[in-house]
C-alpha cells in the first residue's frame, strides 16, 4: 500500500508525463464517457460532460494513448449505436457501450442509482433492491467487459472505474488470466456493517477481486474493504495484499488528483479575468462564500444553506458584508429522491432570501445548472470562502481545485469531515456537516481569519495539491497493477513443470509420500469429527499402498485412535499428533517419539482455552492425548479470528516458560509440547531411508505443514493444497486436485497400469 494520504507530502516528486512502458496502452472504462453525444442539423457532435471521474480521467485518457469505453450518454431505443457516433467518439479515442432506455432505468437509475450509490453513502433508506434489476446490471457489465476484451491487446492495461462496473474485473480475468486489470473506486466503501446490506455483497466482492489492484481513495475505504473481505468471503485478509485464485490482489489507498496548472493557467486567461471583475463588481465588497457541487443528497446541500441562515441570524450585521453563491449541478433528474431534493433545497433557499432578502441585495445566489469552466474558474478565485461540505464523499475534487485555483495564498477552505478529501487537505478548517451550529461558526471564524493565519494554512495545501496531482496518482495505480502481477504467489503445478515432475516420478524406484489429512486428502467439515474419510479417499489410499514403490505416510495433527479408526486398515504409515507418534506401514502400533512431558499445564490451558469458546459461537476444545485444540471454524469470521489472535497472544505469553508452545493453524489454536512438530518426525523418516528414496512429495495446507516443506529437502516435491504464504514449490487449487493429481500419477505407474489391467480381466 501507498502511505497514508497525509504523510505523502515530503514524499512525492512530479511525475514525469509518461506512466506507461514501450508498447503499453490505457484502456479505460467508466459508466459514463467524458462526453455527452448530440445529434443537430450539422450532424452528431460529442461535448465534454462535468463530473468527477470526467475530470479525472481525461489526462491518463489524453497520454495513455488508449481508448475510453463508456455509455455517451443518450440511451438507444435499439440497443445500438450507428456508424455515425461511433465515428465521433473514435475521433476521441472512445467507443460508446449502447444502453436501451430498459437498461438504462434497471442498470443505470435503480441498480447504482438506488442501490450502490446510496448504499455506499450510508444513506440505508433510500436504498431499494431488485434481484431482476440486478441481473440487468450483470448483464451491462458483461456488455463492457466484452468491448474491453474485443479492443484488448496483452500489452494493454486495463483500468475499470466506480460503482457501476463492479463485476468487470472479474469477467475479464475469467476471459483472459494473464490481462493486468485495476479497479479504481471512486465513491467511498463503506462499513462491513453498511456493506453487509448489499443482497448481492459476495458477488460484488468477487467482481472486484478479479482486479490486480483495486483503488480507493482514502485507508479507512481500505480497511472497510479488508472487514468486508473477512466477513462477507471469509478470507483471511492481514496486509494489504489478498491472495484469491491463485494471484495478488494489491490494494491500495491513493486520492485522485487533479491537473492543479490547469486551475492557475485558466485563472490568468482574458476570459477569467473578465468574469471576476463581473463577480467582484455584483459582490461590491461583499464577502463571497462559494459551494459548489452536483445536486445530490450525499452532498449535504440543505445543511449547508441552513449553517447559512443561522450565521445571518446569529450576526444580522452581516447581511450587508456577505453574500453565498451556490451551484446546483443538475443531477440524475429522472431518481424521486433527486426530485424531492431540488424541492427541497429550493424551499430553503426561498427561505432564506425572503428572511433576509434586501431590495438591492440577495443574500443566498442559488444556481440550478452547470456553468461552464471559466465562470467556474473565476468563482474559485472570487470565493473568500469555500463551504464544501456533503454528508458523505468519496473524495471531493472541488476542495482541490479551489485551492489549485488560488493565485495567492489566501482564501479560507472548510471541508466536511466525511468528505475522503479532507484527509490530505489537514489545514482547513474541519467541520461536522450534520452540525448546523458548529457549521456557522466554522464560517464566522473563516470570515475573521487574518491573512496571516490563511496564509498559513492555504500554503502547505497548495502545495500538496501540486505535487499530489492526476500524474502521479495514474503512475502509483499503474505501477501498482504491474507490481501484483510480478508478486505472483506460490504457482500452480501446472504444465511444463508439472511434466517434469510426472517424469520424475515414473523414474524414480523409491517414490516417499508425506500427506497431510485435513485439507489435503479430505475437504473440512465444520467439525472434525464429520471429516471422516469418504470411499474415494479410502479407495486412493489403498491403491497407492499396493504399488511397491511408492512409500505412503498420512502426516496429520489427528490423535492416533482417529487415523487407526477411519485410515488403519490402508496399511499407509502415519505421523499422529504433529509428530509426536509414529506408526510405519505394516505395523500395529502407535509409538510415542517423546517422553511424555509433564502435564500439569494442562487443567490451566483448558481453564483459558474455555473462556475464550464461551465467547465465540460455534467453537469448540478437542482433547488430544498430548496437546489441547480450540477449533473455530464456521465460526462468525470476525469475531473469531480476533478473539482467536487474542487467544494466541495470551497463550504465548503464559506459556513462554514452560516446555510448550502455541500454534495458529488453519482455524484453530493448538497446545502442544515443544519440539514436536511434522516438520521433524517426516525429516526423520527421510534420514533413515536417504539412501532408497529417490522422489519424495509433501503436500499440506495447513501452517503446521510448513516445518515439513522447510525440512524435507530441496529435491523434494512440496505441495501447498489451497493458497497462502507458503514455503511449498507449488499449489494445487484443493483436495480434490490434490486426489486427482495422486490418482494420475499411479496411473503412470506399470505396476498400477498391470493391476488396473488385471482387475479389468477379472471383471
Ligand atoms: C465522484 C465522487 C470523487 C461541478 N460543477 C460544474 C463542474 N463541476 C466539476 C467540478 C469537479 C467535478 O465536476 C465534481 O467532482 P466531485 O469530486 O466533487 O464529485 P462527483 O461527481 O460526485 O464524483 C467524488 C470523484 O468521483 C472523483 O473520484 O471525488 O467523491 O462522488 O471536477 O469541477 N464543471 C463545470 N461546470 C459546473 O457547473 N464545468
Amino acid at each position: 500500500m501507498t502511505v497514508a494520504a497525509n504523510q505523502v507530502t515530503t514524499e512525492r516528486v512530479d511525475a514525469p508525463a509518461t506512466f506507461l512502458r514501450e508498447g503499453e496502452r490505457l484502456l479505460l472504462a467508466s459508466n459514463r464517457l467524458p462526453v455527452t453525444v448530440q445529434r443537430d442539423e450539422h450532424g452528431v457532435r460529442a461535448q465534454m460532460s462535468s463530473g468527477g471521474i470526467a475530470t479525472g480521467l481525461s489526462h491518463p485518457h489524453r497520454e495513455g494513448k488508449g481508448l475510453w469505453i463508456g455509455w455517451p450518454g443518450a440511451p438507444s431505443p435499439d440497443g445500438t449505436l450507428d456508424a455515425e457516433v461511433q465515428g465521433a467518439l473514435a475521433e476521441q479515442g472512445m467507443v460508446g457501450i449502447a444502453l436501451t432506455p430498459e437498461e438504462h432505468e434497471a442498470y443505470y437509475n435503480r441498480t447504482c442509482n438506488r442501490v450502490l450509490w446510496p448504499l455506499f453513502h450510508y444513506f440505508t433508506h433510500n436504498v431499494t433492491f431488485r434481484h431482476d434489476d440486478w441481473q440487468v446490471y450483470e448483464r451491462v457489465n458483461r456488455r463492457f467487459a466484452d468491448a474491453l476484451l474485443e479492443h484488448a491487446r496483452p500489452s494493454d492495461i486495463v483500468f475499470v472505474h466506480d460503482f457501476h462496473l463492479l463485476l468487470v474485473p472479474a469477467m475479464l480475468r475469467e476471459a483472459l488470466p494473464e490481462l493486468r486489470i485495476g479497479f479504481f473506486l471512486h465513491i467511498p466503501f463503506p462499513s462491513s456493517e453498511i456493506y453487509r446490506i448489499l443482497p448481492t455483497r459476495a458477488a460484488a466482492l468477487r467482481g472486484m477481486l478479479g482486479a490486480d489492484m483495486i483503488g480507493f481513495h482514502t485507508l479507512d475505504y481500505v480497511r472497510h474493504f479488508r472487514s468486508a473481505l473477512r466477513r462477507v468471503l471469509g478470507l483471511d485478509v492481514r496486509s494489504a495484499e489478498v491472495l484469491h485464485e491463485g494471484r495478488r490482489v494489491r490494494l491500495l489507498a491513493e486520492p485522485l488528483g487533479i491537473v492543479p496548472e490547469e486551475w492557475q493557467e485558466r485563472g490568468r486567461t482574458p476570459e477569467v479575468a473578465a468574469e471576476v471583475a463581473r463577480l467582484r463588481e455584483a459582490a461590491a465588497g461583499r464577502r463571497v462564500i462559494l459551494g459548489v457541487d452536483r445536486l445530490d443528497y450525499t452532498k449535504g446541500i440543505p445543511n449547508r444553506l441552513r449553517a447559512f441562515g443561522e450565521l445571518l441570524r446569529s450576526d444580522p450585521s452581516l447581511v450587508d458584508r456577505v453574500m453565498m453563491i451556490q451551484v446546483a449541478v443538475p443531477s440524475r433528474v429522472e431518481v424521486e429522491e433527486y426530485r424531492r431534493l431540488k424541492d427541497e433545497v429550493d424551499r430553503i433557499a426561498g427561505r432564506i432570501n425572503g428572511e433576509f432578502g434586501r431590495p438591492r441585495h440577495v443574500p443566498l445566489h442559488y444556481y440550478f445548472r452547470s456553468v461552464p469552466p471559466a465562470v467556474l474558474g473565476a468563482l474559485y478565485q472570487v470565493a473568500d470562502v469555500a463551504l464544501v461540505t456533503p454528508l458523505r464523499d468519496g473524495l471531493n475534487l472541488v476542495a482541490k481545485e479551489y485551492v489549485a485555483a488560488r493565485q495567492r495564498d489566501d482564501g479560507v477552505l472548510i471541508i466536511g469531515e466525511f468528505t475522503g478529501a479532507a484527509w490530505e487537505l489537514g489545514e482547513a478548517i474541519h467541520v461536522n456537516p450534520y452540525d448546523p451550529v458548529a457549521m456557522a461558526g466554522a464560517l464566522r471564524r473563516a470570515l475573521e481569519m487574518s491573512p496571516e493565519e490563511q496564509a498559513r494554512r492555504m500554503a502547505p495545501m497548495r502545495e500538496r495539491v501540486r505535487r499530489n496531482n492526476v500524474h502521479v496518482w495514474v503512475r502509483h495505480c499503474v505501477d501498482a497493477i504491474r507490481d501484483a502481477q510480478h508478486l505472483s504467489p506460490t504457482p500452480l503445478l501446472a504444465g511444463e513443470v508439472r511434466r517434469a515432475e510426472e517424469e520424475r516420478w515414473r523414474q524414480s524406484r523409491q517414490r516417499h509420500l508425506f500427506l497431510d489429512y485435513d485439507g489435503t486428502l479430505r475437504e473440512f467439515e465444520p467439525t472434525p469429527e464429520a471429516a471422516a474419510p469418504t470411499p474415494e479417499v479410502l479407495q486412493l489410499l489403498n491403491a497407492l499402498t499396493q504399488v511397491s514403490g511408492v512409500s505412503t505416510w498420512v502426516v496429520s495433527g489427528r490423535p492416533p485412535q482417529v487415523l487407526e479408526q477411519w485410515l488403519g486398515a490402508t496399511g499407509c504409515g502415519f505421523v499422529a499428533e504433529h509428530g509426536a507418534f509414529l506408526r510405519r506401514p505394516g505395523e500395529h502400533e502407535f509409538k510415542l517419539m517423546f517422553r511424555r512431558p509433564p502435564e500439569t499445564w494442562r487443567p490451566l490451558i483448558l481453564e483459558v482455552m474455555r473462556r475464550f469458546a464461551d465467547r465465540v459461537p460455534g467453537s469448540h476444545i478437542e482433547e488430544k492425548p498430548l496437546g489441547v485444540a480450540w477449533h473455530y471454524r464456521q465460526c462468525d469470521p470476525v469475531l473469531s479470528s480476533w478473539q482467536a489472535r487474542e487467544l494466541f497472544q495470551h497463550l504465548d505469553e503464559f506459556l513462554s516458560s514452560e516446555p510448550l508452545e502455541v500454534i495458529h493453524g488453519s482455524k484453530v489454536i493448538e497446545v502442544r509440547p515443544m519440539g514436536m512438530d511434522k516438520g521433524t518426525a517426516v525429516h526423520i523418516l527421510i534420514r533413515e531411508t536417504a539412501q532408497a528414496s529417490d522422489f519424495v512429495l509433501a503436500a499440506g495446507d495447513d501452517t503446521t505443514d510448513e516445518d515439513i516443506f522447510r525440512l524435507c529437502g530441496k529435491d523434494a516435491l512440496t505441495l501447498l493444497v489451497g493458497e497462502r504464504e507458503s514455503a511449498a514449490r507449488y499449489r494445487v487449487p484443493d483436495p480434490a486436485a490434490m486426489r486427482q493429481l495422486l490418482r494420475d500419477w499411479l496411473a503412470l505407474l506399470p505396476q498400477a497400469q498391470a493391476a488396473a489391467a488385471e482387475a479389468g480381466r477379472r471383471r
